[in-house]
Protein backbone atom coordinates (compact mmCIF):
# COMPACT_ATOMS: atom_id res chain seq x y z
CA UNK A 1 0.00 0.00 0.00
CA UNK A 2 1.18 3.94 -1.09
CA UNK A 3 1.24 6.04 1.80
CA UNK A 4 -1.67 8.20 1.61
CA UNK A 5 -1.37 11.85 0.06
CA UNK A 6 -3.46 13.63 2.43
CA UNK A 7 -1.49 13.29 5.78
CA UNK A 8 -4.70 13.38 8.49
CA UNK A 9 -4.79 9.65 7.36
CA UNK A 10 -1.47 8.59 8.20
CA UNK A 11 -3.16 7.72 11.55
CA UNK A 12 -6.27 6.06 10.32
CA UNK A 13 -4.32 3.89 8.44
CA UNK A 14 -2.72 3.01 11.31
CA UNK A 15 -5.39 2.04 13.06
CA UNK A 16 -7.01 0.00 10.18
CA UNK A 17 -3.84 -1.97 9.95
CA UNK A 18 -3.75 -2.55 13.75
CA UNK A 19 -7.76 -3.58 13.59
CA UNK A 20 -8.62 -0.62 15.83
CA UNK A 21 -11.60 1.46 16.02
CA UNK A 22 -12.09 4.42 14.35
CA UNK A 23 -13.82 7.70 16.39
CA UNK A 24 -16.15 9.92 15.02
CA UNK A 25 -13.57 12.46 14.48
CA UNK A 26 -11.74 9.85 12.14
CA UNK A 27 -14.78 9.36 10.07
CA UNK A 28 -15.31 13.20 10.07
CA UNK A 29 -11.87 13.27 8.22
CA UNK A 30 -12.14 10.45 5.68
CA UNK A 31 -15.54 12.50 5.09
CA UNK A 32 -13.14 15.31 4.09
CA UNK A 33 -10.24 13.66 2.04
CA UNK A 34 -9.63 14.12 -1.36
CA UNK A 35 -7.72 11.27 -0.98
CA UNK A 36 -9.93 8.82 -2.55
CA UNK A 37 -7.98 5.82 -3.18
CA UNK A 38 -6.64 5.54 0.25
CA UNK A 39 -10.07 5.69 1.66
CA UNK A 40 -11.03 3.09 -0.87
CA UNK A 41 -7.36 0.69 -0.66
CA UNK A 42 -8.39 0.56 3.43
CA UNK A 43 -12.37 -0.13 3.08
CA UNK A 44 -10.78 -3.43 0.39
CA UNK A 45 -8.91 -4.49 3.14
CA UNK A 46 -11.43 -4.77 5.84
CA UNK A 47 -13.62 -6.01 3.03
CA UNK A 48 -11.01 -8.73 1.99
CA UNK A 49 -10.27 -9.19 6.04
CA UNK A 50 -13.45 -9.89 6.88
CA UNK A 51 -15.65 -11.48 3.81
CA UNK A 52 -12.23 -12.22 1.55
CA UNK A 53 -12.68 -12.76 -2.10
CA UNK A 54 -16.51 -13.13 -1.79
CA UNK A 55 -19.37 -11.18 -3.35
CA UNK A 56 -23.24 -12.41 -1.86
CA UNK A 57 -25.79 -12.66 -4.29
CA UNK A 58 -29.51 -13.81 -3.42
CA UNK A 59 -32.40 -14.64 -5.40
CA UNK A 60 -35.10 -12.96 -4.17
CA UNK A 61 -38.36 -10.94 -5.28
CA UNK A 62 -40.27 -7.86 -3.59
CA UNK A 63 -43.62 -6.93 -2.63
CA UNK A 64 -45.19 -3.90 -2.16
CA UNK A 65 -48.97 -4.72 -0.77
CA UNK A 66 -49.61 -1.46 -1.14
CA UNK A 67 -48.38 2.71 -1.47
CA UNK A 68 -51.17 3.95 0.43
CA UNK A 69 -49.67 6.24 3.72
CA UNK A 70 -50.74 8.16 6.17
CA UNK A 71 -46.89 9.70 6.22
CA UNK A 72 -45.22 12.06 3.73
CA UNK A 73 -41.46 11.68 3.76
CA UNK A 74 -40.60 14.35 1.70
CA UNK A 75 -37.86 11.75 0.18
CA UNK A 76 -40.90 9.22 -1.02
CA UNK A 77 -42.14 9.19 -4.52
CA UNK A 78 -43.96 5.66 -3.90
CA UNK A 79 -46.63 6.99 -1.19
CA UNK A 80 -49.99 7.92 -2.27
CA UNK A 81 -52.96 9.66 -0.46
CA UNK A 82 -56.25 6.95 0.44
CA UNK A 83 -57.73 8.56 -2.82
CA UNK A 84 -54.71 9.37 -4.62
CA UNK A 85 -54.84 8.61 -8.43
CA UNK A 86 -52.12 5.90 -7.66
CA UNK A 87 -53.40 4.38 -4.59
CA UNK A 88 -53.16 0.77 -4.63
CA UNK A 89 -54.41 -2.20 -2.48
CA UNK A 90 -53.19 -5.90 -3.43
CA UNK A 91 -55.84 -8.07 -2.65
CA UNK A 92 -55.29 -11.67 -0.76
CA UNK A 93 -54.75 -13.13 -4.44
CA UNK A 94 -52.17 -11.30 -5.70
CA UNK A 95 -50.20 -11.07 -2.55
CA UNK A 96 -50.10 -15.05 -2.34
CA UNK A 97 -49.75 -14.87 -6.22
CA UNK A 98 -46.58 -12.85 -6.06
CA UNK A 99 -44.94 -15.09 -3.54
CA UNK A 100 -46.51 -18.32 -5.78
CA UNK A 101 -44.17 -16.50 -8.96
CA UNK A 102 -41.49 -15.77 -6.34
CA UNK A 103 -41.41 -19.69 -5.61
CA UNK A 104 -41.44 -20.56 -9.17
CA UNK A 105 -38.67 -18.56 -9.94
CA UNK A 106 -36.68 -20.10 -7.23
CA UNK A 107 -36.51 -17.08 -4.88
CA UNK A 108 -35.18 -17.81 -1.54
CA UNK A 109 -36.62 -14.75 -0.13
CA UNK A 110 -39.57 -12.29 -0.72
CA UNK A 111 -38.58 -8.49 0.48
CA UNK A 112 -42.00 -7.14 1.70
CA UNK A 113 -42.56 -3.00 3.03
CA UNK A 114 -45.39 -0.89 1.56
CA UNK A 115 -47.52 1.89 2.90
CA UNK A 116 -48.86 3.03 6.76
CA UNK A 117 -52.08 2.40 5.55
CA UNK A 118 -55.08 4.78 6.74
CA UNK A 119 -57.91 2.22 7.45
CA UNK A 120 -56.46 -1.02 7.43
CA UNK A 121 -55.54 -2.91 10.69
CA UNK A 122 -53.08 -4.39 11.94
CA UNK A 123 -54.46 -7.51 11.43
CA UNK A 124 -53.98 -7.13 7.45
CA UNK A 125 -50.13 -6.96 8.04
CA UNK A 126 -50.18 -9.76 10.21
CA UNK A 127 -52.43 -11.67 7.72
CA UNK A 128 -49.84 -11.31 4.74
CA UNK A 129 -47.35 -12.89 6.52
CA UNK A 130 -49.46 -15.88 7.74
CA UNK A 131 -51.23 -16.63 4.55
CA UNK A 132 -47.86 -16.64 2.75
CA UNK A 133 -45.60 -18.60 5.08
CA UNK A 134 -48.84 -20.99 5.01
CA UNK A 135 -48.80 -21.82 1.72
CA UNK A 136 -44.89 -21.74 1.25
CA UNK A 137 -43.00 -22.12 4.24
CA UNK A 138 -39.69 -22.13 2.71
CA UNK A 139 -39.59 -18.53 1.08
CA UNK A 140 -38.20 -16.53 3.76
CA UNK A 141 -40.16 -13.61 4.38
CA UNK A 142 -38.38 -10.36 5.19
CA UNK A 143 -40.69 -8.14 6.00
CA UNK A 144 -41.98 -4.46 7.70
CA UNK A 145 -39.50 -1.47 8.38
CA UNK A 146 -39.06 -0.55 11.96
CA UNK A 147 -41.53 2.26 10.70
CA UNK A 148 -44.13 -0.24 10.30
CA UNK A 149 -43.15 -2.23 13.29
CA UNK A 150 -43.80 1.52 15.49
CA UNK A 151 -46.94 2.19 13.37
CA UNK A 152 -48.04 -1.58 14.16
CA UNK A 153 -47.72 -0.44 17.82
CA UNK A 154 -49.38 2.47 17.78
CA UNK A 155 -52.28 0.87 16.12
CA UNK A 156 -53.13 -2.10 18.76
CA UNK A 157 -51.25 -0.35 21.73
CA UNK A 158 -49.41 -3.25 22.48
CA UNK A 159 -45.82 -3.94 23.10
CA UNK A 160 -43.24 -4.19 20.18
CA UNK A 161 -41.88 -7.40 21.64
CA UNK A 162 -45.08 -8.71 21.66
CA UNK A 163 -46.05 -8.19 18.19
CA UNK A 164 -42.77 -9.06 16.88
CA UNK A 165 -43.26 -12.71 18.62
CA UNK A 166 -46.32 -12.73 17.26
CA UNK A 167 -45.19 -12.10 13.53
CA UNK A 168 -42.06 -14.01 14.11
CA UNK A 169 -44.72 -17.22 15.34
CA UNK A 170 -46.60 -16.22 12.20
CA UNK A 171 -43.87 -16.86 9.60
CA UNK A 172 -41.73 -13.67 9.80
CA UNK A 173 -37.85 -14.47 9.07
CA UNK A 174 -36.45 -11.00 9.68
CA UNK A 175 -36.32 -6.99 9.57
CA UNK A 176 -35.53 -5.29 6.57
CA UNK A 177 -32.89 -2.22 7.12
CA UNK A 178 -35.44 0.55 5.65
CA UNK A 179 -36.69 3.59 7.80
CA UNK A 180 -34.03 4.88 9.16
CA UNK A 181 -32.92 7.62 6.57
CA UNK A 182 -30.71 10.01 8.98
CA UNK A 183 -31.00 9.66 12.38
CA UNK A 184 -29.89 13.17 13.12
CA UNK A 185 -32.81 15.10 14.36
CA UNK A 186 -31.44 18.00 12.59
CA UNK A 187 -32.22 16.43 9.33
CA UNK A 188 -34.80 14.19 10.32
CA UNK A 189 -37.64 16.79 11.72
CA UNK A 190 -37.27 18.30 7.48
CA UNK A 191 -37.30 15.52 5.82
CA UNK A 192 -39.83 12.37 7.91
CA UNK A 193 -41.24 14.09 10.75
CA UNK A 194 -43.48 12.48 12.73
CA UNK A 195 -42.30 9.36 11.69
CA UNK A 196 -40.21 6.84 14.74
CA UNK A 197 -37.15 8.71 15.65
CA UNK A 198 -34.12 7.35 16.12
CA UNK A 199 -34.89 5.65 19.36
CA UNK A 200 -38.01 4.14 18.36
CA UNK A 201 -36.47 2.73 15.39
CA UNK A 202 -33.16 1.32 17.17
CA UNK A 203 -35.95 0.04 19.78
CA UNK A 204 -37.67 -2.06 17.29
CA UNK A 205 -33.96 -3.53 16.08
CA UNK A 206 -32.91 -3.80 19.17
CA UNK A 207 -35.65 -6.16 20.02
CA UNK A 208 -35.76 -8.18 17.54
CA UNK A 209 -32.78 -8.84 18.09
CA UNK A 210 -33.25 -9.52 21.78
CA UNK A 211 -35.80 -12.22 20.76
CA UNK A 212 -32.83 -14.06 18.69
CA UNK A 213 -33.76 -12.51 15.39
CA UNK A 214 -31.06 -10.66 12.88
CA UNK A 215 -31.73 -7.48 10.77
CA UNK A 216 -30.07 -4.99 8.35
CA UNK A 217 -29.60 -1.28 8.60
CA UNK A 218 -29.39 1.66 5.82
CA UNK A 219 -28.74 5.11 5.52
CA UNK A 220 -30.21 7.75 3.08
CA UNK A 221 -27.58 9.62 1.54
CA UNK A 222 -27.33 12.47 -0.71
CA UNK A 223 -29.94 15.30 0.04
CA UNK A 224 -29.88 17.41 2.68
CA UNK A 225 -27.26 15.81 5.58
CA UNK A 226 -24.06 16.42 5.99
CA UNK A 227 -20.77 14.72 6.23
CA UNK A 228 -21.35 14.59 10.63
CA UNK A 229 -24.69 13.42 10.39
CA UNK A 230 -23.56 10.32 8.12
CA UNK A 231 -21.00 9.69 10.61
CA UNK A 232 -23.27 10.16 13.67
CA UNK A 233 -25.85 7.84 12.02
CA UNK A 234 -23.16 4.98 11.42
CA UNK A 235 -21.87 5.72 15.11
CA UNK A 236 -25.68 4.87 16.06
CA UNK A 237 -26.27 1.69 14.31
CA UNK A 238 -22.27 0.36 15.41
CA UNK A 239 -23.07 1.02 19.57
CA UNK A 240 -26.48 -1.02 18.96
CA UNK A 241 -24.57 -3.64 17.41
CA UNK A 242 -22.23 -3.90 20.01
CA UNK A 243 -25.33 -4.50 22.33
CA UNK A 244 -26.69 -7.14 20.52
CA UNK A 245 -24.82 -8.54 17.45
CA UNK A 246 -28.02 -8.53 15.62
CA UNK A 247 -27.30 -6.88 12.50
CA UNK A 248 -26.53 -8.50 9.03
CA UNK A 249 -25.74 -5.56 6.50
CA UNK A 250 -25.67 -2.07 5.90
CA UNK A 251 -26.97 -0.76 3.12
CA UNK A 252 -26.23 3.59 1.80
CA UNK A 253 -29.20 4.32 -0.09
CA UNK A 254 -28.36 7.30 -2.85
CA UNK A 255 -30.75 9.77 -2.53
CA UNK A 256 -33.07 9.65 -6.03
CA UNK A 257 -34.04 13.06 -6.54
CA UNK A 258 -37.00 12.98 -8.99
CA UNK A 259 -40.74 12.90 -8.21
CA UNK A 260 -40.66 13.83 -4.69
CA UNK A 261 -40.72 17.39 -2.91
CA UNK A 262 -37.59 16.95 -1.20
CA UNK A 263 -35.80 16.44 -4.99
CA UNK A 264 -36.78 20.05 -6.06
CA UNK A 265 -32.60 21.35 -7.14
CA UNK A 266 -30.76 18.18 -5.68
CA UNK A 267 -28.95 16.61 -7.75
CA UNK A 268 -28.73 12.60 -8.07
CA UNK A 269 -25.08 11.65 -5.68
CA UNK A 270 -22.74 11.19 -7.89
CA UNK A 271 -20.40 8.15 -8.53
CA UNK A 272 -17.61 9.76 -6.18
CA UNK A 273 -19.81 10.22 -3.25
CA UNK A 274 -21.31 6.37 -3.69
CA UNK A 275 -18.13 4.90 -3.63
CA UNK A 276 -17.00 7.38 -0.63
CA UNK A 277 -20.12 6.75 1.47
CA UNK A 278 -19.84 3.21 1.12
CA UNK A 279 -15.88 2.51 1.71
CA UNK A 280 -16.35 5.21 4.93
CA UNK A 281 -19.52 2.59 5.86
CA UNK A 282 -16.79 -0.51 5.69
CA UNK A 283 -14.61 1.55 7.65
CA UNK A 284 -16.64 2.80 10.50
CA UNK A 285 -19.02 -0.47 11.20
CA UNK A 286 -16.54 -2.39 11.78
CA UNK A 287 -18.73 -4.63 13.47
CA UNK A 288 -21.17 -5.31 10.78
CA UNK A 289 -20.31 -8.80 8.79
CA UNK A 290 -21.29 -6.76 5.15
CA UNK A 291 -21.92 -4.08 3.68
CA UNK A 292 -24.47 -4.09 0.54
CA UNK A 293 -23.98 -2.09 -2.85
CA UNK A 294 -27.71 -1.95 -3.75
CA UNK A 295 -27.78 -2.03 -7.52
CA UNK A 296 -31.05 -1.39 -8.02
CA UNK A 297 -29.99 2.22 -6.24
CA UNK A 298 -26.68 2.63 -7.05
CA UNK A 299 -26.82 1.56 -10.58
CA UNK A 300 -25.41 -1.56 -11.88
CA UNK A 301 -21.55 -0.42 -12.44
CA UNK A 302 -21.50 1.59 -9.60
CA UNK A 303 -22.83 -1.45 -7.86
CA UNK A 304 -20.14 -3.36 -9.29
CA UNK A 305 -16.99 -1.29 -8.85
CA UNK A 306 -18.27 -0.76 -4.85
CA UNK A 307 -17.10 -4.35 -4.49
CA UNK A 308 -13.49 -3.04 -4.32
CA UNK A 309 -14.78 -0.03 -1.66
CA UNK A 310 -15.50 -1.84 0.95
CA UNK A 311 -19.27 -3.91 -0.28
CA UNK A 312 -19.13 -7.78 -0.15
CA UNK A 313 -23.10 -8.22 -1.32
CA UNK A 314 -24.75 -6.85 -4.41
CA UNK A 315 -28.90 -7.92 -3.07
CA UNK A 316 -30.38 -10.35 -5.54
CA UNK A 317 -32.38 -10.68 -8.96
CA UNK A 318 -35.09 -7.89 -6.99
CA UNK A 319 -37.71 -7.94 -9.81
CA UNK A 320 -40.89 -6.29 -9.16
CA UNK A 321 -38.96 -2.83 -7.43
CA UNK A 322 -41.44 -0.11 -6.58
CA UNK A 323 -39.44 2.23 -4.22
CA UNK A 324 -36.76 3.65 -6.58
CA UNK A 325 -38.13 3.29 -9.91
CA UNK A 326 -41.03 5.60 -8.94
CA UNK A 327 -38.04 8.33 -7.86
CA UNK A 328 -36.26 7.72 -11.13
CA UNK A 329 -34.19 4.76 -11.20
CA UNK A 330 -33.01 3.88 -14.71
CA UNK A 331 -31.76 0.44 -13.50
CA UNK A 332 -33.25 -2.54 -14.82
CA UNK A 333 -36.14 -4.32 -12.99
CA UNK A 334 -34.80 -7.38 -12.85
CA UNK A 335 -31.29 -9.06 -13.12
CA UNK A 336 -30.64 -12.55 -13.90
CA UNK A 337 -28.55 -15.36 -11.89
CA UNK A 338 -26.54 -15.19 -14.77
CA UNK A 339 -25.82 -11.57 -15.02
CA UNK A 340 -25.26 -10.83 -11.35
CA UNK A 341 -22.64 -13.74 -11.51
CA UNK A 342 -21.24 -12.13 -14.45
CA UNK A 343 -20.84 -9.09 -12.76
CA UNK A 344 -19.04 -10.26 -9.95
CA UNK A 345 -17.04 -12.33 -11.72
CA UNK A 346 -15.83 -9.41 -13.91
CA UNK A 347 -14.97 -7.18 -10.55
CA UNK A 348 -12.39 -9.69 -9.33
CA UNK A 349 -14.45 -11.73 -7.06
CA UNK A 350 -16.39 -14.97 -5.88
CA UNK A 351 -20.19 -14.93 -6.50
CA UNK A 352 -21.67 -16.56 -3.68
CA UNK A 353 -25.79 -17.41 -3.30
CA UNK A 354 -26.79 -16.93 0.20
CA UNK A 355 -29.64 -16.72 1.73
CA UNK A 356 -30.99 -14.06 3.75
CA UNK A 357 -29.32 -15.33 6.77
CA UNK A 358 -26.04 -15.57 5.12
CA UNK A 359 -26.24 -19.42 4.61
CA UNK A 360 -24.83 -20.60 1.26
CA UNK A 361 -27.59 -21.67 -1.11
CA UNK A 362 -26.80 -24.89 -3.08
CA UNK A 363 -28.74 -26.06 -6.16
CA UNK A 364 -29.76 -28.41 -8.71
CA UNK A 365 -29.07 -26.49 -10.96
CA UNK A 366 -27.86 -22.84 -11.63
CA UNK A 367 -31.59 -21.28 -11.00
CA UNK A 368 -32.76 -24.57 -10.09
CA UNK A 369 -36.18 -24.47 -7.81
CA UNK A 370 -34.98 -27.15 -5.36
CA UNK A 371 -32.69 -25.76 -3.59
CA UNK A 372 -31.38 -26.29 0.05
CA UNK A 373 -29.69 -24.39 2.69
CA UNK A 374 -25.92 -25.15 3.03
CA UNK A 375 -23.30 -24.34 5.91
CA UNK A 376 -23.66 -20.98 7.36
CA UNK A 377 -20.86 -18.39 6.13
CA UNK A 378 -18.62 -17.07 8.39
CA UNK A 379 -17.53 -13.59 8.45
CA UNK A 380 -13.92 -13.09 9.64
CA UNK A 381 -13.27 -10.35 12.25
O1 LIG B 1 -36.74 3.42 3.94
C1 LIG B 1 -37.44 5.93 -0.30
C2 LIG B 1 -35.60 4.60 0.79
C3 LIG B 1 -36.05 2.61 1.76
C4 LIG B 1 -36.26 7.05 -1.73
O2 LIG B 1 -32.87 -4.59 4.19
C5 LIG B 1 -35.43 6.19 -1.05
O3 LIG B 1 -31.98 -5.76 2.59
C6 LIG B 1 -33.64 6.93 -2.27
O4 LIG B 1 -34.81 -0.12 2.98
N1 LIG B 1 -34.40 7.83 -2.95
C7 LIG B 1 -36.67 1.26 1.51
N2 LIG B 1 -34.12 6.11 -1.31
C8 LIG B 1 -35.69 0.30 0.83
C9 LIG B 1 -34.85 -0.45 1.82
C10 LIG B 1 -34.05 -1.64 1.41
C11 LIG B 1 -33.69 -1.81 0.09
C12 LIG B 1 -32.94 -2.94 -0.26
C13 LIG B 1 -32.58 -3.88 0.67
C14 LIG B 1 -32.95 -3.70 1.99
C15 LIG B 1 -32.59 -4.74 3.00
C16 LIG B 1 -33.68 -2.57 2.38
O5 LIG B 1 -35.92 3.25 0.52
C17 LIG B 1 -36.79 3.62 2.58
C18 LIG B 1 -36.06 4.88 2.21
O6 LIG B 1 -34.91 5.05 3.01
N3 LIG B 1 -36.17 5.52 -0.16
N4 LIG B 1 -37.51 6.89 -1.27
C19 LIG B 1 -35.70 7.92 -2.72
N5 LIG B 1 -36.43 8.83 -3.38
FE1 LIG C 1 -44.71 6.34 3.81
FE2 LIG C 1 -42.42 4.95 3.80
FE3 LIG C 1 -42.93 6.73 1.84
FE4 LIG C 1 -42.39 7.61 4.31
S1 LIG C 1 -40.95 6.45 2.96
S2 LIG C 1 -44.08 8.31 2.98
S3 LIG C 1 -43.30 6.01 5.58
S4 LIG C 1 -44.07 4.86 2.23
Amino acid sequence: MTAPTDPKLHAIRDKIHAGERLSFDDGLALEATHDIFTVGELANLVRERKNGDTTFYNVNTHLNPTNVCVYRCSFCSFRSDLKGPTAYVMTDEQIVGRAREATERGCTELHIVGGLHHQLPYEWYLGIIANIHREFPALHLKAWTAVEWDWFEKLTKRSTRELLSEMRDAGLGSLPGGGAEIFHPDVRSKICDYKADADQWLHVHRTWHELGGKSNATMLYGHIERAEHRIDHMMRLRGLQDETGGFQTFIPLAFHPSNNPLGQGIPKPSGMMDLKVMAIARLMLDNFPHIKAYWQMLGVKIAQVAQSWGSDDIDGTVVHEKIYHAAGSDSPQEMTVADLRRLIEEAGRVPVERDTLYCEVVRDQPVGQRWQTGRRLVTLN
